[in-house]
């Protein structure tokens, strides 16, 4: 059996800023691709990682552009559902979106975690999905599964579960925190565009190929090239290959070094304003409890910068704002 995995496929009508080809005509290229691929390996189902289309609702005319290709794909196309598929990112919504009316039509089958099995009478694989919710990453539970009555367990995610920390300020699972928790053979993710190497935990694979669009023009999308996955499986063994898809160019061909480089500069400005900031505010001007102070002390620091009115007007005005929803000025600690 052979089950193909493409994932953010983030299908529209318009080109993201950045994108210096005809973007239209570059995602058609690339889902008749995986349509070949599909056809080629004769595989026994499609696997999507979620994000289908870039917005929960598109209109029937970008929906057209894509349905002719899509019905190229004769295998079953399992999916689950991403935050681009859903009005403000909750799941509730599903049944008003596209992808549910899909799912209800039957053009497309809806992963979550009751498992559905697909049997060759050769190879019996358990499939189950993690849909994107707000509290994906809260604990990793979603990431984890049990494999019953079956040779392979696949689980196709759509969250930040990644090989490597991100830092505090995004919410993110780590492979190494959940991959002795979960039976799955194959854990498949989406939603983080770039992509990671391999990651194989006890012989328990996680896969996450990157989106099959490039749609930002940050370093890391312009060196990488679009990918999907296919896995082989046979008895209770498995292995799979990665496979770069002919349609892409190389990211400086289609996306704009000049916004690469503006973006650069604003991260570099950031990290200068962020170091002031710090420098202004010892740790000891955290440790009191009137966050007035705080704001007072961070802005007076600031004075000399030509930045200084704009930013003291901004800091007051959603300062009042904080008060005011705190219910009128009972804020007494940050
Ligand atoms: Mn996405």
């Amino acid at each position: 059996m052979r089950l193909l995995f493409v994932t953010d496929t983030h299908l529209r009508g318009v080109a993201p800023r950045n994108r210096t080809d005809d973007f239209v005509a570059t995602l058609k290229a690339k889902l008749g691709e995986v349509a070949a691929l599909a056809a080629e390996h004769r595989v026994f189902a499609v696997l999507h990682g979620g994000d289908l289309f870039d917005v929960p609702v598109p209109g029937l005319g970008v929906v057209g552009e894509f349905a002719s290709i899509l019905r190229q794909i004769e295998a079953p196309l399992f999916i689950v559902p991403g935050n681009h598929d859903l009005h403000g990112q909750n799941p509730e919504t599903l049944m008003r979106t596209l992808l549910g009316f899909l799912g209800r039509w039957g053009v497309v089958r809806l992963l979550d975690k009751s498992p559905v099995y697909l049997d060759d009478g050769n190879v019996r694989v358990q499939l189950t999905g993690a849909p994107y919710h707000f509290a994906i990453d809260d604990g990793g539970g979603d990431y984890i599964v049990k494999k019953q009555n079956c040779d392979v367990a696949i689980h196709v995610c759509h969250g930040a579960l990644l090989d490597r920390s991100f830092g505090p300020m995004v919410k993110y699972t780590l492979i190494d925190d959940i991959a002795a928790r979960t039976q799955a053979d194959y854990t498949l993710c989406g939603h983080y565009h770039l992509g990671y190497q391999d990651v194989c935990r006890d012989g328990r694979w996680f896969l996450n190929p990157g989106a099959l669009v490039r749609l930002s023009a940050s370093p890391g999308e312009l060196s990488r090239w679009p990918a999907v996955v296919l896995i082989r499986l046979e008895g209770t063994g498995a292995r799979h290959e990665t496979i770069r898809l002919k349609s892409a160019r190389p990211g400086d061909e289609v996306l704009d070094r000049g916004a690469i480089e503006d973006a650069a500069f604003r991260a570099r400005k950031r990290q200068e304003f962020l170091q002031t900031v710090r420098q202004i505010a010892e740790p000891s001007a955290f440790t009191r409890s009137d966050p007035e102070a705080i704001l007072s002390r961070v802005l007076a620091g600031m004075k000399e910068r030509p930045e200084f009115a704009a930013v003291q007007a901004e800091v007051m005005k959603l300062w009042a704002e904080v008060r005011e929803e705190a219910g009128k000025g009972c804020v007494s600690s940050v």
